[in-house]
């Protein structure tokens, strides 16, 4: 219908370390599918970054990075509004008023603040407590349809639905209540501990594949993927290691299991592991060639955050103010 409203999309990365395959192909690869239908945002949450430590000067060259890896994707900055979360202060202005709407007890059921205050005992800060919420914000703030997020997000899109209900239920209609949106390959593991997630923050290197890792690294890197003692290639129990790379080879090859199962019969692991090897770095390759253009021209990518920031913040102001008129706050 004409006049049927222009759905969105949004999604965000934080820029806290070098993005993996899990990233990619849970999120990253499948953005540029929406630009064409949808009002897309895609945002590099720098903000959500810092409920762990970061190094001030690494967290700035990585929000280039990844704002420069939005772009070798496939994302034009023309089209889809790619911009940096601190550039926006609707986003942590919105959370402060949701943190009031959104329960302690729904937080501390969050099992990503489970496993980050596990691995960050010294610093289980307020901010990792209240992740979701800021998440929640950035989602609502733009009356978003659609989110595509890898499978470890689901629980927290779920309590953003819930947040935007109670708030709804409340206050009348103020936010759209979003969907996730999750491929096959929405949950890629670690390659040393496959029944982990692969995370950009693992100190073990061979555990994840980087989007910008060169080749022989690629290859090399699953050639030491953790298996099992069988010789069979097939998904199965017990068989994490050799599911999760007929997964990450499904991904990027469009085969079915039973194909993968077919085209390794009787070779062993050593092949796959260099077939899969193979596949992922002819996918990443033009992405690294162009990402390396983008991420020299410093002042191009200066000017996509600010246009875009701009561009956000028209359309987050919006929904903040209606939020801060419908709790009761006076306007000037
Ligand atoms: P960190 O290690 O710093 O927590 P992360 O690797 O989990 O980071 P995020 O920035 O939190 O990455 O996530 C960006 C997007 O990538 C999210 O949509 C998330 O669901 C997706 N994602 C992250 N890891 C994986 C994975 N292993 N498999 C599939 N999708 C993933
Ligand atoms: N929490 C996400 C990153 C993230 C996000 C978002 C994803 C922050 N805000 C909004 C989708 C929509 C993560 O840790 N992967």
């Amino acid at each position: 219908m004409e006049n049927e409203r222009k759905k969105t999309v949004f999604s965000g990365i934080q820029p806290s370390g070098n993005l993996t395959v899990g990233n990619y192909l849970g999120a990253l690869r499948n953005f540029s599918e929406f630009t064409d239908k949808y009002n897309c945002l895609y945002c590099v949450v720098d903000q959500h970054a810092i409920t762990v430590r970061q190094q001030p000067a690494e967290l700035r060259r990585r929000t280039y990075e990844v704002l420069a890896l939005y772009i070798a994707c496939g994302l034009d900055p023309e089209q889809s509004i790619l911009y940096v979360q601190s550039h926006v202060p609707q986003h942590a202005q919105l959370a402060w008023v949701l943190d009031c709407y959104t329960m302690f007890g729904e937080l501390s059921r969050m099992t990503q603040f489970k496993d980050k205050s596990a691995k960050n005992e010294n610093n289980i800060n307020a901010g990792l407590f209240t992740y979701p919420v800021l998440m929640a914000a950035d989602i609502l703030l733009y009356q978003t349809d659609l989110v595509p997020i890898g499978e470890d997000q689901k629980q927290h899109l779920e309590l953003t639905r819930d947040i935007a209900a109670r708030f709804n239920a409340v206050y009348s209609d103020t936010f759209v209540i979003p969907e996730p949106y999750m491929k096959s390959g929405a949950k890629i593991y670690s390659l040393a501990e496959p029944t982990k997630k692969m995370s950009k923050s693992d100190q073990n290197e061979n555990a994840v594949v980087r989007i910008l890792d060169p080749k022989d690294t690629i290859i090399k890197k699953f050639r030491r993927a953790v298996t099992d003692s069988e010789t069979e290639v097939r998904r199965a129990e017990g068989k994490e290691g050799i599911s999760n790379l007929m997964t990450i080879y499904s991904c990027f090859t469009g085969k079915k299991d039973e194909e993968i199962e077919a085209e390794f019969k009787g070779v062993g692991y050593g092949e796959f592991k260099t077939a899969v090897g193979e596949a992922c770095a002819a996918e990443l390759e033009p992405i690294q060639k162009r990402y390396n253009e983008i991420l020299s021209d410093k002042s191009y990518l200066e000017s996509v955050m600010k246009n875009n920031a701009e561009k956000a913040s028209y359309l987050a102001r919006k929904t903040l103010s209606k939020v801060y008129r419908k709790v009761g706050f006076t306007t000037l």
